[in-house]
């Protein structure tokens, strides 16, 4: 009888120990690609890129917030006056050959600023500009490639209007993929794309990376909303990669 009991025990014992191996199994996977991740801003209490890179952000005066799961402190808000997130300007935030991914999520303010609104933007304000994502004032969302330098700046994949994304967090991912063109997506669908050669190439520029801030030619613009989940890759992301970020699924 006892040891009944006890092999009774170490059953339930290690069919709870499996059951819970299982439960986490569920919930692993690493949120983005790790494949040519350059940087991932999951903002986790703080603005720190957590890809091998750790190209960490500087807070300045950006504001931790509920994310859009409800987590405490795991994603920011921007008051479009003065608050930003600031990354050093480094090689590997610049890409060659126009080639490269990015992806956050957004909750728009229904107010836009009266010179537009920069969600995120590498450039230097007098000197050079290599890529930014603003809402202008029409309310299109416009996805960037310029070099202040050189005199190109093409705009390669836009948001029509915005108003159509203002309640709740959206994700927006932007594809560059040099002379193959670009694409757009929102919460996993393609909105825009373009099979013609990306013609305008930034330089590796000595501007610094910023959330929530940025600007053309001695041009500083602030955004107001909410940002989270920033991650960075040094390659074209497949469409399928692009629907898992959106759902969540996880990757190994
Ligand atoms: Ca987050
Ligand atoms: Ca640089």
């Amino acid at each position: 009888m006892r040891r009944t009991i006890h092999t009774n025990i170490l059953i339930i014992t290690i069919l709870s120990l499996m059951s819970s191996c299982e439960d986490e199994n569920l919930n692993k996977g690493f949120p983005v690609p790790k494949e040519g991740l350059i940087a991932w801003y999951p903002f986790n209490g703080n603005a720190n890129d957590e890809s091998i890179f750790s190209h960490h952000g500087f807070v300045n005066g950006a504001e931790l917030i509920n994310d859009r799961d409800g987590n405490p402190e795991s994603a920011f808000s921007f008051n479009g006056i003065n608050q930003r997130i600031i990354i050093d300007d480094h090689d590997s935030l610049s890409f060659e050959n126009a080639i490269f991914s990015y992806s956050y999520w957004v909750k728009f303010s229904d107010v836009i600023n009266e010179n537009g609104s920069p969600i995120l933007c590498k450039y230097k304000i007098t000197t050079n500009f290599e890529y930014g994502s603003y809402i202008y004032q029409d309310n299109t969302m416009q996805f960037s490639l310029l070099d202040l330098n050189g005199g190109c700046g093409v705009q390669v994949g836009h948001v029509d209007d915005v108003t159509d994304y203002l309640s709740d967090w959206h994700n927006f991912i932007f594809i560059a993929d040099g002379i193959n063109g670009s694409a757009i997506y929102a919460d996993g669908e393609l909105i825009d794309e373009s099979n013609a050669n990306i013609s305008c190439v930034p330089e590796n520029g000595s501007g610094d990376l910023y959330f929530g801030f940025g600007g053309g030619w001695n041009q500083q613009i602030y955004f107001k909303g909410q940002l989270d989940d920033i991650a960075f890759w040094n390659r074209p992301l497949t469409q399928d990669e692009v629907k898992k970020i959106f759902k969540g699924t996880g990757f190994n």
